[in-house]
């Protein structure tokens, strides 16, 4: 177990006592259940572990499971796991093995425990920023977090997700895990490819997934670009829209993309699916799979088959294999064309530059994934049993040789499927993706088989009839999406655990109504058979993927700098200190309006009578002078969907209309003291 902080309760067991807690749990789970004891430690203690075992009638299983997962108070977790939301919108911080939710962050929909999104400008800029110039978006579909690295490592500083719904990207910090950008990503409609950071955080990869309407002068206007689409006429979708993969580069010390340096790689109209990009000797390349190559556009009604059953018509799909160090190089040449602020390499550039191939890949694929050395790409195709594996080394040479099978209807070259191939496993039924430990397995997960299989990776992992072997396999709950090992996809996996997303509880959790939760399992990866060891239902989203990462890179602050904008980790320009405070009449930008410059320490707003003008802009700069940890305050004003959670150090800016004329108590939304209801105030807004 990880460090230990603060103190245990008193009926902690000592080290001792757990010892030999353990050792009579081992016998018992190595003879069955009749036989299983687990002794009395020593007298004093006299813990009825037998009695509680036999009243909660817990199998031998139940109780590893237990005594592997539990975490005391004041004892930290291993890993840290970012979990997306889906369709929350949000990212869900877990421990593991323990499971313990720690943090939900407001990521595309508006949090209001984090007063993100509620009258706080800053935070109401990242989101309206980062919608896409017809709506206010106020909600996105996280699937795929992204942890930056360095040397191909993750490093624990900052932490990216995709929209899928809206093709857009964010950042958060990891210093204080609040979200400071999002990113609507030109000539992208919807986004599933990413993200996935290029080795050292340089960019930030992100891919779309359905055809997007495409103008080959002007790329995609969200509201403004129109194309035909006709079930009766397969061209329109293979003429009239594109997909495409963007590389944003990220400024690392401002934790900001910067679209200006930024490049993308239009792609053709299939269906592009998840995004990885290589190290080692996959350094710069980066491999998408797709589906739907047939461009199947559905129509139902038309009397077309629906998309489902177009796109299975191909045995194959194809897997683009994308120099991106070479496109690069493109984009500094100059051969690019300017669309909606971002640099883009046509389709035809990128097939006579020679940046762009086709590796066939079994049909309908889902992930694409990279072992631990960078030199094999694992794909599962969900409709075949099998995982597919390539060489970095074969794709380079191949592509070097020019050892081509054909080309797609674009004219994009088609490498040779078995000269890139270097392995198929047979795994077992809807193999989905696949991660790996720091023993050379790989694991991945089987959505129809309800199982993960475990299952040895070539040379030099692995040589001769050990190689490319399913070792063991284990029966997860129900329907396993994606899986999630402690930094798999990078160069050093640590092992120990597996972490299933299962998309289906069914049974499994008192029915509490007809939308169940989503179910994660934790899986014991040490031994020679995996074992699961405990469940953890997510009400709060559907996770699609997460990454795990050793905790003791996380650098969180504990309290920020005095005066700070957290969105921007600079001196906020209206900080104050304690006996600054003043209300200001004023104008902003030629109207009226009433300046607020207020601090909160417990358990007092000062000012507590606040006085404006009805018709006013209101802006009330907010300092928490607080400089212990955790005495957060909230500012929330009644009626007026205001509320922000101002951390120690920080400075916020709430701001409104004063549009209706009342008079209007505010108080401190955060539990924080023993005068924390005394901690209130008056908004008088005099009628006009
Ligand atoms: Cu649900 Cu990666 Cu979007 Cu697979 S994703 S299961
Ligand atoms: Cu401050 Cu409650």
């Amino acid at each position: 177990m990880a460090k230990r902080n603060g103190r245990r309760g008193r009926k902690g067991v000592s080290r001792r006592e757990f010892l030999s807690l353990a050792g009579g749990l081992a016998v018992g789970a190595a003879v069955g259940y009749t036989a299983f004891k687990l002794t009395t430690p020593t007298p004093e203690a006299a813990i009825p572990y037998q009695d509680i075992i036999e009243k909660r009638g817990l199998t031998p299983d139940d109780v590893e499971g237990a005594l592997k997962t539990y975490l005391p108070g004041g004892v930290y977790d291993e890993f840290i796991l970012f979990a997306s939301g889906g369709h929350s919108g949000q990212v869900l911080v877990f421990g593991v093995p323990s499971m313990k939710l720690y943090r939900v962050i407001g990521v595309f929909t508006p949090e209001p425990w984090q007063g993100y999104g509620y009258g706080v400008k800053e935070t109401m800029e990242v989101l309206k920023n980062g919608s896409n110039g017809i709506r206010y978006l106020t909600w996105g579909d996280v699937h795929h977090p992204e942890i930056s690295r360095t040397n191909g490592e993750f490093d624990g500083e900052w932490l990216f997700v995709n929209d899928k719904a809206n093709g857009r990207v964010a950042v958060v910090s990891l210093k204080d895990f609040e979200t400071k950008q999002i990113v609507k990503i030109p000539n992208t409609q919807s986004q599933h490819g990413g993200a996935f950071c290029t080795p050292n955080t340089e960019y930030v990869v992100v891919g779309s997934q359905y055809p997007t309407p495409w103008d080959p002068d002007k790329g995609y206007v969200p509201g403004e670009t129109y194309v035909e689409l006709d079930p009766n006429d397969p061209d329109t979708l293979k003429d009239n829209f594109r997909g495409t993969v963007t590389f944003l580069k990220f400024d690392r010390n401002k934790g900001r993309f910067i679209l200006e340096e930024s490049f993308q790689i239009e792609l053709p109209p299939y269906s592009q699916d998840l995004v990885c990009v290589g190290w080692g000797p996959s350094d710069g390349m980066c491999f998408i799979n797709t589906f739907n190559t047939e461009m199947a556009i559905g129509g139902v009604l038309e009397g077309k088959p629906p998309v489902e059953v177009g796109s299975a018509e191909y045995d194959f799909d194809y897997l683009h294999v994308i120099l991106w160090k070479k496109a690069e190089q493109l984009v500094k040449q100059g051969k690019y064309k300017e669309m909606n602020g971002i640099k883009v390499i046509t389709l035809d550039t990128a097939i006579k530059e020679g940046i762009l191939f086709h590796a066939p890949e079994p049909k309908s694929p889902h992930g694409a994934d990279i072992a631990p050395r960078g030199d094999y790409i694992v794909v599962a195709g969900k409709l075949e049993p099998v995982a597919t594996v390539y060489g970095a080394d074969n794709i380079k040479k191949a592509i070097e040789n020019k050892d081509f099978e054909g080309k797609d209807v674009y004219g994009v070259p088609i490498l040779r499927f078995d000269a890139v191939k270097v392995a198929q496993v047979e795994l077992g039924l809807g193999p989905l993706h696949t991660e790996f430990d720091d023993k050379g397995y790989a694991y991945t997960s089987l959505f129809i088989d309800n199982k993960i299989a475990k299952w040895t990776l070539g040379p030099p992992y692995f040589e001769g009839d050990e190689a490319w072997k399913v070792v063991d396999k284990v029966d997860i709950h129900y329907n396993i999406g994606h899986l999630a090992a402690p930094e798999s996809n990078s160069p050093s996996p640590k092992g120990k655990y597996v972490v299933a997303l299962n998309k289906w509880s069914i049974d499994r959790f008192p029915n509490l109504g007809p939308l169940k939760p989503q179910n994660f399992q934790v899986i014991d990866i040490t031994g020679e058979k995996m074992k699961v060891l405990l469940d953890y239902p997510i009400g709060i989203g559907e996770p699609h993927y997460a990454k795990i990462i050793d905790i003791n890179k996380i650098k969180a602050l504990e309290v920020y700098p005095m005066g700070v904008n957290p969105i921007t980790f600079e001196k906020h320009p209206y900080a104050i200190q304690k006996g600054e405070e003043r209300i200001e009449r004023t104008t902003i930008d030629g109207r009226p309006a009433t300046v607020v410059y207020a601090t909160v320490i417990r358990s007092t707003f000062t000012p507590d009578i606040i006085r404006v003008k009805q018709g006013d802009l209101v802006r009330i700069h907010v300092t928490n002078v607080e400089t212990t940890p955790d005495a957060t305050h909230g500012f929330a004003i009644c009626e007026l969907n205001i509320n922000a959670s101002i951390e120690p150090g920080e400075t916020a800016t709430i701001e409104f209309e004063a549009d209706k004329p009342g008079v209007y108590a505010f108080y401190c939304s955060e539990f924080c003291s023993p005068l924390h209801l005394e901690m209130a105030g008056w908004l008088i807004i005099e009628p006009a």
